[in-house]
């Protein structure tokens, strides 16, 4: 590696686009720098052009590499410490990766309906039937691969993409409440919510003094 990433973000309490690589970067022993950028302000756009083409968070700046959208990140930051990140086992990886694909692309329901709100509890938002469905997959992923492995609790044995994908979700059921889940899952979003390398994120989400109304749901 030449010089430390950097990691351009949004509001922790809220970005879970921008919590996935910088969990991922934290348990591959990857320095970043971060810069954090206030989403919803009049200036949010001009300021994420000035990083991104995209004007959206996250994106790494690595020399003079410009790398948009998470999962393409994420994949960066695997490169970079020699592979980790993904399963050893051919089988196993294109397993994490499907999931990883599919939490990318989809969970619409889940994502429109349960915001990630790190600070908030106790939110109640009606249940449609969009959102049971997303829960009812979520419960299967995380039953079945939590249970194929025995290594340290994590998706595959040790902690992968797949796992920072899932994590926004972990935080979401502290939100909303937890239901729709097996033990085996239950045990899992417990883990990764509770992730000792998820500390010093939790407490700047806290710090934070911005509320984006509009992600403020079920109060
Ligand atoms: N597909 C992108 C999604 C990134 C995204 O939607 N980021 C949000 C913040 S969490 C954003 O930049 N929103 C501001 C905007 O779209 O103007 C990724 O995976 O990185």
């Amino acid at each position: 590696m030449t010089s430390q990433p950097t990691l351009v973000i949004g509001n922790r309490n809220y970005s879970s686009w921008s919590l996935r690589p910088w969990i991922l970067a934290q348990h591959l022993d990857i320095e970043l720098t971060t810069v954090r950028i206030v989403l919803d302000t009049p200036t949010f756009h001009s300021e994420a052009l000035a990083y991104s083409p995209t004007a959206r968070v996250p994106v790494l700046i690595h020399d003079n590499l410009v790398i948009p959208e998470s999962i393409a990140i994420m994949e960066y930051l695997s490169e970079l410490a020699g592979g980790r990140g993904w399963p050893a086992a051919r089988e196993a990886r294109a397993c994490a990766r499907a999931y990883a694909a599919e939490m990318h692309a989809g969970f619409s329901a889940l994502r429109a309906a349960y915001p990630m709100n790190i600070r908030a509890r106790q939110r109640k938002v009606p249940v449609t039937t969009a959102l049971e469905k997303d829960i009812r997959r979520i419960n299967d992923i995380l039953s079945s691969a939590a249970a194929s492995n025995d290594g340290d609790g994590w998706l595959f044995g040790e902690y992968s993409i797949a796992d920072a994908m899932f994590l926004p979700v972990a935080l979401r059921f502290q939100t909303y409440g937890m239901w729709g889940l097996s033990e085996r899952a239950s045990q899992y979003v417990e883990r990764s919510a509770s992730d000792p390398l998820l500390t010093e994120w939790i407490q700047k989400a806290y710090a934070e003094i911005e509320t984006l109304s509009h992600e403020e749901v079920g109060g």
